[in-house]
């Protein structure tokens, strides 16, 4: 779990906690993604290298764009209206919202850096039994099926995208924890929608770090909904 007892991180791999977005599936392909601590170069995944997957703990942190990744040399291709399933090798937590971003990168891939008021929800999951106290949360179903599946807006215009998988982990009060990776999707079809402004934001900083979203006990018991930090979904 999150805070190994001294004796047993000395002897631990650092990777045998957390967990990180590790392979995509599209149109029942698969798409390898990264998977160790060290950067590889030249790997031929669709997925931005990450450093490691030690939680991030605020959300300004200059990690929260894609977990510090920056490119990939391929992507994937998926038509609008399509699912695609992010895969988690490992997850540990079950408290917290899923959240499924993506960015427009119009200029193509390498340098496209996730800067701006640039990106939109397409799904989440916050808590949706009664308890925040409970398991009945977004990474609670990662943390059973370690899989997510999400639709791209069927009217979404085509074109370059990065798309964010963020799992925010609040089994710790007041210290929230977030889990974020990107790969590169190369959206088709004939659609021409965009989110209008009050879909979009900035990441890091998509939410205040004392948002009720991010900063919440939820073994307090006072709270019984929870509401995703950040905008609303967009589904085009
Ligand atoms: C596709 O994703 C949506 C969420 O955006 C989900 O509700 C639906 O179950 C998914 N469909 C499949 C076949 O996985
Ligand atoms: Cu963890």
């Amino acid at each position: 779990m999150q805070f190994l007892l001294p004796l047993l991180a000395a002897v631990a791999p650092l990777a045998a906690a957390h967990g990180a977005v590790t392979s995509y599936i599209v149109g029942g392909k698969t798409y390898a993604g990264y998977e160790g601590f060290s950067p590889q170069p030249n790997a031929q995944i669709i997925q931005r290298q990450w450093p490691d997957y030690n939680p991030i703990m605020t959300v300004t942190d200059g990690k929260m764009t894609c977990n510090g990744g920056t490119s990939a040399p391929l992507s994937a291709s998926i038509a609008a209206g399509d699912n695609i399933t992010a895969v988690w090798k490992q997850w540990t937590h079950q408290q917290g919202p899923v959240m499924v971003w993506m960015y427009a990168c119009p200029g193509g891939f390498q340098g496209c850096d996730g800067k701006g008021k640039g990106w939109f929800k397409i799904d989440q999951m916050g808590l949706y039994g009664a308890s925040m106290n409970s398991n009945d949360w977004g990474t609670g179903v990662v943390y059973k099926s370690l899989k997510w599946s999400s639709k791209i807006p069927a009217s979404l215009k085509p074109g370059k995208y990065l798309i964010r998988h963020e799992l925010l982990a609040l089994h710790q009060a007041n210290t929230p924890q977030f889990y974020p990776e990107c790969a590169q999707l190369d959206v088709t079809g004939s659609g021409s929608a965009t989110p209008s402004g009050a879909y979009l934001t900035s990441i890091p900083a998509y939410a205040k770090q004392s948002d009720p979203g991010i900063m919440v006990d939820i073994y307090q018991g006072k709270a019984t909904t929870y509401k995703c930090p950040g905008p609303d979904v967009w589904t085009g």
